[in-house]
């Protein structure tokens, strides 16, 4: 049985980069809810009731498991679905959260993602369940999305923009950072040069593939060795920008997408 992966649109692929990497033998059914990008925008009901509707899709198809790869669906929705649904559902927020606890010494901690993320303090909030000490330093950085989107990834508009954004954090003596957003990570080299190499980079995306192989572990659910992993892609709207962004991010080509 595959897992089933779904984002808001082409973001999640980061999250389906690392689960090819780590559990490659793992079937995937990806869902792109490429129509309604972005919902870093919207109200946590519609985010709710569009995570709902992609969890059904996915189980129509035999998941054993869904990975919320969007980190602001997994803010917004994540404990609704878990009540809602028996399959095993995990999100962005608390894999990553526990990696910046780990990389931080000082405890300050740096968080960047969509409006809809930041505004509802999640990461922060399992900071604090761990540490009621820490300080948490967050800022919204809702251009990177386009930007990454377009390609501009070494460009001195992004440059500008992660100056921009990451200013501030030069306030507080942060010692990690963590990328809480799915188009993030693939800004890791501006965002590392300026920030310095004193700031660690947390990547939920790897962290969420490394719970999902210990979640199938530990409740027996992998795939058997050998087995030959198969992907299939779904989008709400624009297979071609999707394949485009895929070419782009993921380790092996795409063939079609539904
Ligand atoms: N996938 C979204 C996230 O990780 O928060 C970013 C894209 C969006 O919906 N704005």
């Amino acid at each position: 049985e595959p897992i089933g992966v779904f984002d808001s649109g082409v973001g999640g692929l980061t999250v389906a980069r690392e689960i090819m990497r780590q559990l490659p033998e793992e079937s995937m059914i990806y869902f792109g809810d490429t129509a309604r990008v972005p919902y870093g925008s919207k109200s946590k009901d519609t985010i709710i009731r569009y995570s709902r509707q992609i969890v059904n899709f996915l189980l129509s198809k035999g998941v054993k498991a869904v990975v919320v790869a969007c980190n602001t669906a997994s803010a917004l929705a994540l404990t609704e679905l878990q009540r809602e649904y028996i399959v095993p559902i995990i999100g962005m927020v608390q894999p990553g959260a526990v990696a910046a606890m780990k990389a931080t010494k000082n405890k300050n901690i740096g968080i960047i993602g969509t409006n809809a993320t930041i505004k509802s303090g999640q990461y922060g909030t399992y900071l604090r369940k761990m540490d009621p000490k820490v300080t948490v330093v967050t800022k919204a950085c809702p251009l990177f999305v386009p930007l990454v989107e377009e390609g501009l990834i070494d460009d001195r508009i992004t440059e500008d923009m992660v100056s921009r954004y990451l200013r501030e954090f030069r306030q507080y003596d942060i010692d990690s950072l963590i990328l809480g957003c799915t188009h993030y990570p693939l800004l890791i080299n501006p965002i590392q040069r300026f920030m310095g190499d004193g700031v660690t980079l947390v990547n939920p995306a790897f962290e969420v593939a490394k719970c999902l192989k210990q979640l199938l572990k530990e409740d027996g659910m992998q795939a058997e060795k050998g087995h030959v992993a198969r992907y299939e892609y779904y989008v709400s709207d624009l297979a071609d920008q999707f394949l485009t962004f895929a070419d782009r991010v993921l380790p092996c080509r795409v063939d079609s997408v539904q």
